[in-house]
């Protein structure tokens, strides 16, 4: 038995002496040893969670520094969000972003186009919406009208510029009360259909680095070339891990198209990818003037697995029946 687990027991038993509370069994361990066990509490429950620890699981556990699942972060954070309580009801959805000194920030830096963008999204990665509240200057407080959909746990994202240039995702959860029916976990999907559209996304997702991806949009199988600058770019992608939502960085290719541009039919994009395992990537795009938003789900494969071998992994069925480009 380790020291540390000794010492585990020997606090335990003080805490049933003494008959005390988790206080006093703080007040008499060093501050050291206290650590030493948190840590390995957490290598514990890594250890009995995953078993037998495989590289491509290990690639998984890796730490990353990502953004969207923190209220606060770089000296910013995003206050209580007031929002309807339930399913179908119509009121407003607002919040404040607050300074170090819980202050209401009214100064923002424009990027995409916007001011803040918020991101909703259910915790099943359905419900997705991306759309740009109002900032009251003299308050501080961005709102909109707002009605959900659907009942459930949802996570509320404002992904904003400061006036210093930092640029920060803040999130909060929030529940919203009626009939929920959870959706089954999303598998592997590289197309979506929407409002006539068909759009497909190309690329290959790797752990801890930026993976490139292409989308692709047709009509009537004819490619559609009238895509509109919209956001700054000829589309909007974001890109969510599924298992915490931790929203990712995704750039558009190419400079910022004039007011007028058309592209289409392939927009490029960059995504840097923290960790091995399932995205849930939402691309917004503009034809004639309506915002259309394709639904894509895609798996990032470890750092290691694709180092220096010849061998890719087997393709999934999905996988296997599209044409290479
Ligand atoms: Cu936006």
């Amino acid at each position: 038995m380790s020291t540390a687990a000794r010492l585990g027991i020997y606090g335990a038993g003080l805490v049933l002496a003494f008959g005390g509370t988790f206080a006093i069994a703080n007040a008499v361990v060093p501050d050291d040893a206290a650590a030493t066990w948190s840590q390995r509490d957490m290598a514990d429950h890594r250890g009995s969670a995953a078993g037998e620890v495989t590289p491509s699981q290990s690639a998984q556990h890796e730490e990353d520094d990502v953004m969207g699942v923190s209220l606060a972060r770089s000296g910013f954070a995003i206050g209580p969000i007031e929002a309807p309580a339930a399913a179908g009801e119509t009121s407003a959805l607002s919040f404040q972003i607050l300074d170090r000194d819980g202050e209401p920030v009214t100064g923002f830096d424009t990027a995409h186009g916007k001011d803040l963008h918020l991101i909703t999204v259910r915790a099943d990665g359905t419900e997705y919406r991306h759309v740009h509240p109002e900032l009251d200057p003299g308050t501080g407080t961005w709102s909109m009208p707002w009605t959900w959909d659907a009942a459930g746990s949802y996570r509320v994202y404002a992904d904003f510029t400061a006036a210093d240039g930092t640029a920060v995702t803040l999130s909060r959860m929030i529940d919203v009360t009626g009939d929920f029916e959870p959706r089954p976990a999303a598998g592997v999907s590289q197309r979506d259909s929407v409002s006539g559209f068909d759009v497909t996304i190309s690329g290959e997702l790797e752990a801890g680095g930026a993976s490139e991806l292409t989308v692709d949009v047709t009509r009537d199988g004819e490619p559609v070339t009238e895509l509109q600058p919209y956001l700054g770019a000829f589309g909007h992608l974001v890109a969510l891990r599924q298992g915490d939502l931790a929203y990712l960085h995704v750039h558009a290719h190419g400079d910022e198209p004039q007011a007028g541009d058309l592209a289409g039919p392939e927009v490029a994009f960059t995504a840097e990818t923290p960790t091995a395992g399932r995205y849930l990537l939402y691309l917004d795009f503009r034809v004639d003037g309506q915002v259309h938003t394709a639904q894509f789900v895609l798996d990032a494969s470890p750092r290691e697995g694709g180092a220096g071998g010849t061998d890719e992994p087997a393709e999934t069925e999905d996988e296997a029946d599209h044409d290479g480009h």
